[in-house]
């Protein structure tokens, strides 16, 4: 048999990178065989992990807000940001989430749109991973329309009084601080961010369980009864529903990464099977049925690579769109779904096993495939911005 190539090698993925970009990855992948690995199969059976003592070992790694500046955060490049997701991802789409929603969706939110005080009050200790922030937008009847949020910011004297409920957010169990998106009674019913201590009365957050999907991850409902903040808790710099809207860019752009991790990591396990594997005589690798299909997965990964370090560079120039975001978040979660799907087929019985990685990647891209904007919903933003027609209502 002739040498082997990886994909990405296949691709020439590395040349493409800087030297600070590739050792970012590289700590992370280290990382991530050392710590996240041997634990991922139990994390996953048992539908919980360790959140608090992985958000302390995952800020002194760096990572957390690890895009933003200031307040303890590195300020790398997008790029690294998104091969750090791409890491994690090869690990379990669970750990991503949990990266993401800290650094993209709770800290971003302060670091965009909050006040000095907040700023320092939070960024730095999340950035440690000291305190766990999480960011509720999305409603029990509202997911992909967070524009028909019931969530109400009642204004009471000097107060704000919170009453709603949130749903499926990550890392809600866990918080200890949680950026809730809320419709106010007064500014003609504008959309407002608030930065909510968890431990304030009123505030509770019940786990969801039974998922089939994202098991190691902590998904909740966030309950608000009566939940009395001060002044100061408001986002001020955050008017509308583009305040929440733009922390979506965020962490968006960490998935076109990351569902690419899960499916490299699929392949690579595959790769690795199909060699070994004997079928009718003959390694399952050396039948054209199986070359076709890994050349096809292969193909897609280096292509969904290619998009993605594309989309880093144009965000680390400040010139990527939305509507770009959603051409990355698209098509990559759609191919890396496929090829793990593909992947389990060559694997046949033992793929359906946790002792391989390919349906326990599958049926956490079904998360991935929903959250953070659904197929549907990018395939309308890239439509609106073909035709300039929005077909959203
Ligand atoms: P629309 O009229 O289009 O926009 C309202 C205002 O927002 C602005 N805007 C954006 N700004 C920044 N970034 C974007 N991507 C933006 N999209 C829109 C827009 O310019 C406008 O601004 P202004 O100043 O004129 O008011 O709003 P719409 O109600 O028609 O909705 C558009 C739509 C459907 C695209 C949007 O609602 C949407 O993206 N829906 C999907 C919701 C979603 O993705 N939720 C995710 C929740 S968080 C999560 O899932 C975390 S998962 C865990 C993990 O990440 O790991
Ligand atoms: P719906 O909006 O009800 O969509 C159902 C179907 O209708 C989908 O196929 C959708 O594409 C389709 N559809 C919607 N609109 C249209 C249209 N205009 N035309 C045609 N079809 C349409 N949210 C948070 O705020 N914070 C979090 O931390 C968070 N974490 C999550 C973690 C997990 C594991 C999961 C599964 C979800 C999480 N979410 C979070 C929620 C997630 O963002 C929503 O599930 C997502 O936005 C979709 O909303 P929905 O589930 O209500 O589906």
């Amino acid at each position: 048999m002739s040498s082997a190539q990886t994909p990405s090698a296949l691709f020439g993925i590395d040349a493409l990178l800087t030297e600070e970009e590739r050792a970012m990855q590289e700590t992370v992948a280290r990382f991530c065989t050392d710590r996240l690995r041997p634990h991922l199969a139990s994390w996953y059976e048992q539908g919980d992990l360790p959140a608090r003592d992985l958000a302390r070992e995952l800020g002194g790694l760096g990572v957390l807000g690890m895009h933003l500046e200031g307040y303890g955060c590195a300020g790398t490049s997008a790029t690294a940001y998104g091969l750090a997701c791409l890491e994690l991802e090869a690990a379990d789409s669970g750990l991503r989430s949990l990266v993401s929603v800290q650094g993209s969706l709770a800290m971003f939110a302060i670091h965009r749109w909050g006040s000095e005080e907040q700023k320092q009050e939070w960024l730095p200790r999340m950035a440690q991973g000291e305190a766990i922030g999480c960011f509720g937008l999305t409603e029990p009847d509202f997911g992909s329309d967070p524009a028909g949020m019931r969530t109400r910011a009642r204004h009471d004297g000097e107060d704000w009084v919170l009453n709603g409920t949130k749903m499926w957010i990550t890392n809600g169990s866990v918080a200890d601080v949680a950026v809730v998106w809320a419709r106010t009674d007064g500014d003609d019913g504008t959309v407002r961010g608030f930065v909510v201590p968890t431990d304030t009365p009123g505030f509770s957050a019940p786990k969801i369980t039974q998922k089939l999907s994202l098991r190691a991850s902590v998904t909740s409902e966030l309950v608000l009864e009566d939940v009395r903040l001060p002044a100061s808790a408001m986002l001020p710099e955050a008017r509308g529903l583009s305040g929440p809207l733009s922390c979506l860019n965020e962490a968006r752009f960490g998935i076109v990464f990351g569902a690419l991790g899960a499916a490299r990591d699929c392949l690579d396990a595959t790769l690795s099977y199909v060699g070994e594997r004997d079928i009718f005589g003959k390694p399952l690798a050396a039948y054209q049925l199986t070359q076709a299909k890994l050349a096809d997965m292969s193909l897609e990964l280096g292509k969904g690579m290619l998009l993605a370090i594309h989309l880093g560079r144009l965000k680390d120039e400040g010139q990527l769109r939305p509507e770009q975001v959603s051409l990355g978040k698209l098509n990559n979660v759609r191919e890396a779904i496929a090829i793990a799907r593909e992947c389990r087929t060559l694997l046949g019985a033992n793929g359906i096993t946790l002792e391989y990685p390919v349906l326990r990647h599958a049926n956490n891209l079904e998360s991935v495939l929903t959250y953070e904007g659904t197929s549907e919903v990018h395939q309308l933003s890239i439509g609106r911005a073909l035709t300039g027609h929005s077909a959203f209502r």
